[in-house]
């Protein structure tokens, strides 16, 4: 695999020579930001540093597998006060707005916060500290993990390989987005050597669990609406929907992956009226700049996959949407 990069290694030092840490990820954990935080923490237990981990919001029941409540707290349901500690890592995000209300508490109680994360630093963005690694070319923050985990040294074990074949796995959409390298591969190659049952984790992250999910994706692929000659699908839906069928924003935005697997499809976007006027907005493309079209709407993420969310707005959000996206089709088919 390739060499360890000098900004790793620098880190992979620090972390060794740190004593005390908080751990976290962005708000609405995914896989990949859920997986890093674990395998650190694991990590971090095995070579015997005291690490607290916790997380702005609930978790989804597709990761209990993981078993996050044993080893992740809630920040609005902390069992003690934060106790100031040397080091937080923030795991999948550089933006310290995706960690409010934490972050202000970790200003306060960490005498570094530094960010391990493959997302581009938004241009109006704030700016993530000097010794964070923000690595692009990563095509999951699991992966930058893992490179960090063998630089410190860190003896690899059932619990750290799963939560990091957890984020590689669901990162690379099961190894579709690899960013052209071999890499994620590579490192799953390595990790099935201490997992037993890797075919389970598969059905965890991406098995459709209950009839009601089956019944409610039939019924939104039959309401996704086609434009721009079927290039752009766009799909709409309400959380009292999701929540009448027990479902959560993750299995909706499992809807919206799957529109795009359609050959014509270039862009697929997801609207989900979380409550009058407040709009939490996903939006995927084969290759088209997502991470502009979310800029323009205040959001942020990767080139291909990316979000954002609209407070008190009072205009169409689809319209909205569909006009803000004209020009980047239409550079397309130039
Ligand atoms: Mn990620």
């Amino acid at each position: 695999m390739s060499s360890v990069q000098p900004s790793f290694k620098k880190l992979a030092h620090k972390i060794v020579a740190t004593k005390s840490f908080i751990l976290t990820t962005h708000k609405m954990c995914d896989g990949d930001g859920l997986g890093s935080l674990l395998a650190f923490h694991h990590a971090l237990h095995t070579i015997k540093k005291p690490t607290r981990s916790i997380i702005i919001d609930k978790i989804s029941s597709k990761y209990h597998f993981l078993s996050p409540d044993k080893y992740i707290e809630r920040f609005d349901q902390l069992k003690s006060p934060i106790e100031p500690v040397e080091v937080a890592l923030v795991f999948d995000t550089n933006d310290s707005r995706r960690i409010q209300p934490l972050y202000e508490e970790l200003k306060k109680k960490c005498q570094e916060i530094i960010y391990v994360d493959h997302h581009p630093i938004l241009k109006n963005g704030p700016k993530p500290s000097e010794q964070s690694i923000i690595d692009t070319t990563a095509a999951s923050t699991g992966q930058m993990c893992y490179f960090l985990l063998k630089e410190m040294g860190v003896v690899m074990n059932t619990q750290i390989a799963t939560a990091l074949y957890t984020s590689i796995v669901f990162d690379t959409q099961k190894f579709h987005f690899i960013k052209n390298s071999g890499i994620s591969h590579a490192i799953c190659a390595d990790l099935c050597n201490y997992i037993k049952d890797n075919e389970r984790i598969y059905n965890y992250l991406f098995g459709i669990t209950s009839l009601e999910k089956i019944n409610l994706l039939s019924q939104s692929i039959k309401q996704t609406e086609y434009f721009h000659q079927n290039k752009v699908a766009v799909l709409e839906i309400s959380k009292k929907k999701l929540d009448e069928s027990n479902l959560n924003i993750e299995d909706a935005c499992d809807f919206l992956d799957m529109t795009l697997a359609v050959n014509s499809t270039q862009v697929s976007i997801l609207i989900i009226n979380l409550s009058d006027n407040t709009y939490k907005l996903s939006f995927r493309s084969k290759s088209l700049d997502m991470l502009k079209l979310a800029e323009i709407f205040h959001g942020g993420g990767h080139k291909t996959s990316s979000g954002a969310t609209l407070i008190d707005y009072v205009k169409n959000p689809k319209t909205e949407i569909l006009k803000a996206l004209s020009p980047f089709i239409s550079q397309e088919s130039n």
